[in-house]
Formats: C-alpha cells, structure tokens, sequence
C-alpha cells in the first residue's frame, strides 16, 4: 500500500490514493500521501487530476463533493458495477474487475520497469517533499485537534489520541464510531496491515460481538492481541452488551470497550442537514428530534451485570477522571478481565453518574 500511495504521488500529477469508511483497512497513517478517513468527503477529492479509487464503495458524495471537470478516474473493486446497488455509478474512465493488491503489485512493477529514471527525476523528488511537508502538517493539525476544554472536558480526538497512545503498539481497533469515526482515524493513525476494522453494512452493533471474534481469533493465530472496541453510545446498545458481556465472561474472551457517550443519537441530525440543512428538524434541539438519550443509562453498568459483576467498568467525565481510569481500563485487559469505559464526551451533563469519576458498584 505505501510503495502505491508513492507511485500515485509521483507519476500522476496528483493522485488520491483513498479508501473510506466501509472499508477494512486504511493507508498506512505514516506514509506521506496519507489523506485519513473521511465519510465522502475530502478536499483533494475537488482539486486531484487523477484519482484511483480502490475497493471504495462511495469515494465522494457528489452532492457535496466531486471530482473537477476532466479529472481521471480509474476504479478497482472486486466488483465496480456494484450489481447488487443498481443506483451506484462512479464516472470512471475505466473500471477493472480486480484484487487491489494484485492490481497494486502489477501497477507498481510496470512503473518501476518502466518509469525509473522519471521516478528518480529532481520533478518527482520535489513533489516528494512538498507531499511529507504536507503530511508533517496534517499530523500536527491532527495534533492541535486532541485538546481539553476549560472545564477538563474532553471530545472524541483527546480520548482517541489517548487510546493510541496507552493501548499496545499492535491493538486491534474494532470501531464502530459512527458521526465520530473520522476523529477515530486521525488520532488513533492506524498502520498495520489489518488493525482497524469497521463494516462495510449499514447495520450497526457488530463491533461487540464482532471485538470478541477478533480477540479468539487472534488467540487461535497464537498472536494474542489486544483488542479495543471503540462505540457510538447507541451502537453500543444495537450491539446486545447484556450477550456481549456475559459470553466475554463466559468464555474469558478479554476486550476494552470504549463507549462515545455523546447522550444518544448523533447520525440522524448530520443525515436530516444533508437533506434539509433549514428544514424545521433544523431548529429544534435532540431531544424534540428523539434522539436524546438523556439521562443515559449506565453502560458500563449494564456490561457489569452481564458478566456476574466480573468485569472492569467505569466512567469518565474529565481528563483527569480519564488520566486515573484509561490506565487500570487496559491493565485489566492486559490481566485477562474486560475492560469497559464510558467515556463522557463534553462533560457529565445528561450522562450516567455524571459528575464524580467511578467505578461501578
Ligand atoms: C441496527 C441499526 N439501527 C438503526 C440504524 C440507523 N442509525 C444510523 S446511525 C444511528 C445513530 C447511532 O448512534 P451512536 O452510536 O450514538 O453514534 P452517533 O450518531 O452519536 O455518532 C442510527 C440509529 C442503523 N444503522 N442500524
């Protein structure tokens, strides 16, 4: 993936190189060329001159954004006519039936046998180097993103950035994150082949069922990996906890979960503004939407009993409370015993327990 990311920088004029969301990787997060994750929509999908989407069943929304006029587009997919979503079209100037990692091998071997002497020409070394100073400053960008507010509250990007930076070098990121998911990405800069895992179905609540497959499997492979779930508060319940926990307890099957307690339904608002950024839905608060959970149950709480009150659970309302909790979260896990944290974005308002750190019962 990196050796493609590199060749579409520099043969191209500019080239994205891009998967979003539905997908089961990402580009590595320390290459050069990387743009993140982003739900069909990314500024350099506006100005590219050549992109080349691989295995990306929606590269851009085009409603909100698309490609320039005469820009070339070429796809790979395992299946680009999309057969079984007869209203998908990408305009691509040719569209190849393929495995991406074959096609990329191919790819780069016929560059390398045939374009050396350009790829190694002062043009491409320049363009080279303006694309790891732009990396250099998206990464602190992305960094400058990761901040606590006056009250010690916390978002999305501190947690996560958190998370990368006290879970295992190898964890497995089982994310089902939803309107949060591209904070998710930027901070946690997944790079291992295989180590962030979303869905592609419009289904939610795989991720808890779906975060102990992965650990057993990883058990079986010898590898024993950590692995964390990182969950939108409602997914988390679309997700059975009360099987989750009590077949991780059952089977001793130890996972972190992370619940983005953000009071309930974010998604359907974002979804309702794309449609009708000043339709009536526009003017009234979550709750009038029936997309507030307040006051939110105690989701830590509900994995506890599930698991017979064998389990790690708490909550976290500051960065503080996180600084105390996030620790003894994943040394639990490293002992052997699930781990769940309901981390409260923006503060204890309308949440569980809210206000004091604590672990559950
Ligand atoms: C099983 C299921 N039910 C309903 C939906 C529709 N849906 C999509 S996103 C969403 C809200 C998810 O909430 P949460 O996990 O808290 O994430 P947030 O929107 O707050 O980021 C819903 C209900 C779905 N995709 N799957």
């Amino acid at each position: 993936m990196t050796c493609a990311s590199l060749v579409c920088q520099s043969i191209l004029l500019r080239c994205i190189l891009y998967k979003v969301e539905n997908h089961h990787s990402q580009d590595p997060a320390n290459h050069p060329a990387w743009l993140g994750l982003r739900y069909g929509i990314e500024p350099t999908i506006k100005t590219a001159d050549v992109i080349l989407a691989l295995d990306c069943d929606v590269p851009w929304i085009n409603t909100q954004c698309h490609p320039k006029e005469g820009a070339k587009i070429f796809h790979v997919d395992v299946d680009p006519l999309k057969q079984q979503m007869p209203v998908f079209y990408l305009k691509a100037l040719k569209r190849y039936r393929a495995d991406s990692c074959t096609s990329l091998s191919q790819i780069n071997a016929y560059l390398k046998a045939k374009h050396e002497e350009r790829l190694s020409s002062n043009l491409f070394m320049d363009r080279w180097t303006a694309l790891q100073a732009s990396h250099k400053q998206k990464l602190e960008t992305i960094a400058a993103e990761a901040k606590v507010d006056e009250k010690g509250h916390f978002g999305t990007p501190y947690l996560a950035r958190q998370l990368k930076k006290l879970c295992p070098d190898d964890t497995i990121w089982a994310v089902e994150a939803v309107t949060q998911t591209a904070f998710v990405a930027d901070q946690i800069q997944a790079t291992l082949p295989g180590s962030w895992l979303n869905c592609g179905g419009g289904g939610l609540g795989w991720s808890g069922g779906g975060a102990l497959g992965i650990k057993l499997a990883t058990d079986v492979a010898g590898e024993k990996r950590f692995v964390c779930q990182i969950v939108g508060d409602g997914t988390y319940l679309f997700s059975v906890p009360g099987s989750v926990y009590w077949i991780s307890k059952r089977y001793d099957i130890p996972v972190l979960t992370i619940v983005l307690n953000n009071k309930g339904w974010n998604a359907p608002r974002k979804s309702l503004l794309l449609v009708h950024p000043h339709g009536e839905g526009s003017k009234v608060g979550n709750d009038e939407l029936n997309i507030s959970f307040v006051p939110t149950p105690d989701y830590s709480g509900i994995a506890k009993a599930a698991a017979g009150g064998d389990i790690w659970a708490g909550h976290a309302s500051t960065a503080d409370e996180l600084a105390k909790l996030l620790p003894e979260a994943i040394q639990s896990v490293l002992n052997g015993k699930t781990a769940v944290l309901d981390a409260h974005l923006e503060g204890p308002d309308g949440k569980y327990g809210g206000g004091k750190a604590a672990l559950v019962g």
